[in-house]
């Protein structure tokens, strides 16, 4: 079906057709990252049985799909094969937890294992015959209860994982501790609780130092560690983080600041990006973070298309040593090997309500490195707007502000008929004080109408000195951008019709009344990945 095959993506994560939905058991073994995902194998939509999909990879960018690695076979798990995560044991031995949808629809918890541990590519995996492992406690809704996190080890030496709940409408992370992974102790209340935030899916909880910019590995704690928190909701499917203190003996996670708390503060992306997880690569000593990318048109057209969802290119994730308020995500190192021809264009100067065409080959396939200064006359002199901005509310890249918006248009046609601008909006405050506003507006990104065209962003935080910088991954489909070096991300799906292929055109622009721009870009074209199935008759 080559039915709107543009659309398809180049160096994104995607099965060869059916729906996915979130990353699972993300691992480092035996020379090769290990891929699972929600998988739907009879169609484009969640629904019918979803079950384990599984891919492979030396690089984390180039993928062998395998077989599915579970499937709904097993009473505890026939109405689906929900999401889990991987535990590596000190003794390499590997770990699976997953939920499991009962033949009542109870959510309970499941332990799985490779088959063949010396198998590299763990294609087989054995579902313990005493599952499942945990039915939801007293007092937990049959259906409040999934997606039990990576383990990490306590002090007394047992493992720790922490599962997904509410209690009406209070998010909360239930615990338990473990020996064998086969029986399990309820940890007394919660490792953190958050009132008004509904059903916490997917918990991640795991450690960074606030000294290196290496990751560390999940059952980390002490000095120079600081812990994340976090949560998806299902109330508004937005992945939310927390920076925080992991207090051990209380068995608790603080919040570093309670306006920024589980469910409420930060999320790792302003776009769509949901049901996220991370896994520490021990290989390169780093952690890395999977996020789901869902579509943004019609479940019809999905249908049409016979495939749903990709994966974001995944991002290491350290502490901003700057702020010590926020994660830091960037695109793996990796993806910079699909990088091919490189345009550079040193300080071209935009000026107030100009278009400015870059001359490039092709452009949907780039990743785009741009960096933006503002005149310092117009920093001075403009007086202050006390404007009150928000990304997906204040009229997106066509509202003219004296300090903003200007960025880039990406995958848009030659007349203009279809763009998706990626952009800053700068506001000076009263006090002086200028605000920074990341947005990717998707409202003029098709023509197609039965797609949401919704504006996305955040405010990113600007230090002293700091040019404005933004990095952009754009693959057919899907803009995943990083402003900031990575303190704030935006991703979103758009769907042209126009700016397709060679068609697709990449512009500077500068929307400002009073700010002269000065940018200086490098728009590499981007090679396509290998993601194609496994031929077992080429394993060595
Ligand atoms: N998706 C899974 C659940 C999880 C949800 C089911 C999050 O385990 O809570 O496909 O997208």
């Amino acid at each position: 079906n080559s039915m709107l095959s543009w659309q398809r993506t180049a160096f994104h994560f995607q099965p060869e057709k059916n729906w996915m939905n979130d990353p699972n058991g993300p691992m480092y073994y035996r020379g090769w990252y290990h891929f699972f995902y929600q998988y739907n194998p009879y169609g484009a939509i969640w629904g019918n049985i979803i079950v384990w999909g599984h891919a492979v990879s030396r690089d984390l960018i180039h993928w062998l799909h395998l077989p599915l690695a579970m499937v709904a076979d097993q009473w505890y798990d026939t109405n689906g094969v929900w999401t889990g995560s991987a535990t590596i044991l000190r003794d390499g031995q590997v770990i699976m937890l997953y939920t499991g949808s009962t033949n009542e629809s109870v959510q309970v918890q499941n332990l799985a294992y490779p088959a063949d541990p010396s198998d590299p590519l763990l294609v087989d995996w054995i579902k313990y015959p005493g599952n499942p492992v945990l039915y939801p406690p007293p007092g937990i809704g049959a259906k409040d209860f999934r997606d039990p996190t990576t383990a990490w080890l306590t002090s007394e030496g047992k493992w720790r994982i922490t599962i997904g709940s509410k209690i009406n409408r209070t998010g909360i992370a239930l615990i338990y501790d473990t020996q064998d992974f086969k029986n399990f102790e309820l940890i007394e209340g919660t490792l953190r609780a958050v009132p008004s935030t509904g059903m916490w899916e997917c918990v991640d909880f795991y450690p960074v130092s606030s000294k290196v910019d290496n990751g560390l590995d999940t059952s980390i704690i002490g000095a120079n560690v600081k812990h994340v928190m976090k949560v998806s909701l299902d109330d508004d499917r937005h992945d939310y983080y927390a920076l925080g203190t992991y207090d051990e003996k209380n068995i608790k996670f603080i919040p570093d600041d309670l306006n920024n708390d589980v469910g409420i503060g930060p999320r790792y992306d302003y776009g769509t990006f949901y049901a996220s997880k991370t896994f520490y690569d021990q290989s390169k000593g780093r952690r890395v973070l999977w996020g789901w990318i869902q579509e943004a048109d019609s479940e019809h057209t999905d249908v049409a298309k016979g495939w749903a969802s990709v994966q974001g290119i995944p991002r290491t994730v350290t502490l901003d040593k700057k702020t010590g308020s926020n994660l830091i995500q960037w695109p793996i190192e990796e993806v910079e090997k699909l990088r091919l021809r490189c345009n550079e264009f040193k300080d071209l100067n935009a000026l107030p309500g100009s278009l400015v065409p870059l001359d490039t080959a092709t452009n949907t396939q780039l990743d785009i490195e741009a960096e933006f200064e503002i005149n310092k006359e117009a920093l001075e002199n403009t007086s202050h707007s006390n404007e009150e901005y928000k990304c997906e509310t204040s009229g997106g890249a066509s509202q003219r502000g004296a300090l903003g918006p200007f960025g880039l248009l990406v995958l848009a046609d030659e007349d203009l008929s279809e763009y998706t601008p990626v952009y800053f909006y700068v506001i000076k405050g009263s006090d002086g004080v200028l605000k920074t506003h990341f947005c990717s507006d998707q409202s003029r990104s098709s023509l197609a109408n039965d797609v949401n065209k919704q504006i996305f962003g955040s405010i990113v935080p600007v230090l002293k000195n700091e040019k404005l910088s933004v990095r952009i991954l754009v693959d057919h489909s899907v803009v995943e951008s990083f402003a900031q070096g990575g303190r704030t991300s935006v991703t979103s799906r758009v769907y042209p019709t126009k700016a397709i292929y060679g068609a697709a055109r990449l512009f500077l622009f500068n929307n400002a009344t009073d700010a002269t721009v000065i940018a200086s870009l490098k728009v590499w074209q981007m090679n396509s990945a290998f993601i194609r199935p496994f031929n077992p008759n080429q394993r060595t």
